[in-house]
């Protein structure tokens, strides 16, 4: 359902007297307001295929109406959300809940909609209908040899799919792991691991990234085989230079000081990729900077001060995605809130003075370290992405768009109000 760009247009004309007011406002005070804009503009971020409908709990799920209801749709949605952000456009599969049936017409609708085809998802984490072997416990760590080639397979077939679609890397995260002492023995569950993704690594085109995910506990409860960055980051290394570290924000223990793991894996050149999300207890999914957008903030400067030390492009340099569930908020006003919010932490990361932060940080002036980070994380930046979406052709309020045009109306017209979504 492409949005007719007239509207959006007229949208921005509406917006416009007081956006340039407020735009007008932070460039006084900043010297590289353009620059700063010309990165945001450039900046996507993918959304995932599972994300467009209704998430549920463990307890129940209450679908809202005109979820999409095949692949086909899911890439409309994805298309709706750049049209209006133009910050979101890549989708990132899931397979098997989103097989193409048709390479070529799937390739073109997504070319119709700008997108491109991020990272594809494997999922040896539930059974699938027909499935000879079951992963009830474990799939690449299983004790089973047959179990841990099914699910090599698994992968191997995903990375065949993100061929044919023109994905260039494979994200696996296992639930692999115990809920009780004594159930695992660690050393081996960790070395079969390993041997699995080798064969997989094997299998991957020279042009592609493997993105090790890794998460502290839940489903299992005791132990993860694959639980924090240092695990990942030996696989990845002893993997080889393809492989990378994926960090999702929501799959570390309490408190964990994420923006420390980030800084270090970038360091050595294994920070493959991100999945944004918020949380304020375990990995609860919620919109990224809902809960601690300082935190987000704090990312993003380890960031962008670390892609600028290694000299890696921002928008291309690593993975961007959001992962997260929907169960209250409408998923594609969720989803825009999400890439608002992550646009934010960057610009208020592209806005630290750095020389300033530098030298506070050689003369051991804690203060003005302080000072330095809250000014830019205190900025209010969200004129300079509202005007990157501007210059791309997005609207100025995407959110207050979506709702005063409908379309939520439309979908649910389209699709009927008991559709369902594959997904989490
Ligand atoms: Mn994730």
């Amino acid at each position: 359902m492409p949005i007719n760009a007239k509207l959006i247009e007229d949208h921005n004309e509406q917006q416009a007297t007081a956006h340039r007011r407020k735009l007008d406002f932070i460039k006084a005070d900043l010297a590289n307001a353009d620059a700063i804009i010309q990165k945001l503009a450039a900046f996507n971020i993918a959304i995932p295929s599972w994300a467009l409908g209704t998430g549920g709990t463990r307890f129940g799920r209450f679908s809202g109406g005109g979820e999409p209801r095949n692949l086909e749709e899911k890439i409309e949605d994805v298309g709706l959300l750049h049209e209006l952000n133009r910050s979101s456009g890549a989708i990132s599969l899931h397979i098997p809940w989103d097989i193409p049936e048709n390479y070529a017409n799937i390739k073109a609708l997504a070319a119709q909609y700008e997108l491109k085809f991020d990272a594809v998802n494997s999922n040896t984490f539930q059974d699938q209908p027909g499935q000879a072997l079951s992963y009830k416990f474990g799939s690449l760590h299983h004790v089973d040899a047959k179990v841990r080639q099914q699910a090599v397979e698994h992968n191997i077939e995903v990375i065949r799919h993100g061929v044919a679609l023109g994905s260039k890397a494979l994200t696996v995260w296992l639930a692999d792991g115990s809920s009780f002492p004594g159930q695992l023995n660690f050393r081996k569950a960790f070395q079969r691991t390993l041997e699995s993704l080798q064969e997989i690594y094997r299998a991957l085109p020279a042009d592609w990234k493997l993105l090790i995910e890794y998460k502290a506990f839940e489903p299992s409860f005791y132990s993860t085989t694959i639980g924090d960055w240092g695990q990942s980051f030996t696989l990845a290394n002893k993997l080889g230079p393809q492989a990378y570290t994926l960090v999702d924000l929501g799959h570390h223990l309490a408190n964990a000081n994420i923006e420390q793991i980030v800084a270090l894996l970038l360091m050595e050149g294994k920070l493959g990729g991100f999945h944004f999300n918020d949380s304020k207890y375990a990995d609860d999914d919620l919109t990224a900077g809902s809960i601690k957008p300082y935190q987000l903030f704090l990312i993003f400067n380890e960031l962008v001060e670390g892609m600028d030390a290694r000299g890696l492009d921002h928008a291309t340099g690593l993975g961007w995605m959001i992962d997260a569930s929907h169960n209250l908020k409408d998923p594609l006003e969720d989803l825009l809130q999400s890439v608002e919010a992550i646009m934010i932490a960057y610009a208020q990361a592209l806005v630290v003075d750095r020389h300033a932060l530098v030298k506070a940080q050689e003369q051991n002036d804690v203060v003005k370290c302080q000072e330095i980070l809250h000014q830019a994380f205190r900025t209010d930046v969200r004129p300079l992405v509202a005007e990157a979406r501007l210059i791309a052709g997005g609207a100025l309020d995407p959110i207050a768009f979506f709702r005063a045009s409908e379309v939520r109306k439309s979908l649910i017209d389209r699709r009927g109000a008991k559709t369902v979504a594959t997904g989490l």
